[in-house]
């Protein structure tokens, strides 16, 4: 189950490859299910949409995702890393966009 602490109730499974992550504040793994990086910590939830999937991963185990991959159907992707500042904000930072196969 995922629940973002700032938006609760929001359908994480509605963001697509050109969604915009701004706004979205920190979101909670409560259960990851995939151990990712096979260290033998569960650290990594995929939710699917209609339109596209998203890997959830949280990689310092603090318990809310660091990085999320957004993959369309159609091979269009995008990835995220969450961001926490200095003066106690936060944000999402795009770092990886384009189609898979080009
Ligand atoms: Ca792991
Ligand atoms: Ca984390």
């Amino acid at each position: 189950m995922i629940t973002s602490g700032e938006f609760p109730g929001l359908d994480l499974p509605g963001i697509d490859a050109s969604s915009s992550l701004n706004g979205l504040g920190a979101v909670e793994l409560q259960h990851p299910a995939q151990d990712i990086d096979g260290d033998g910590t569960l650290d990594t939830i995929t939710t699917t949409g209609d339109e596209a999937m998203q890997v959830w991963t949280d990689f310092d185990h603090d318990g809310f995702a660091d990085h999320v991959t957004v993959v369309e159907n159609d091979g269009d992707y995008a990835a995220w890393e969450f961001h926490r500042h200095p003066d106690g904000t936060s944000e999402w930072i795009r770092t990886d966009q384009g189609k898979i196969g080009n």
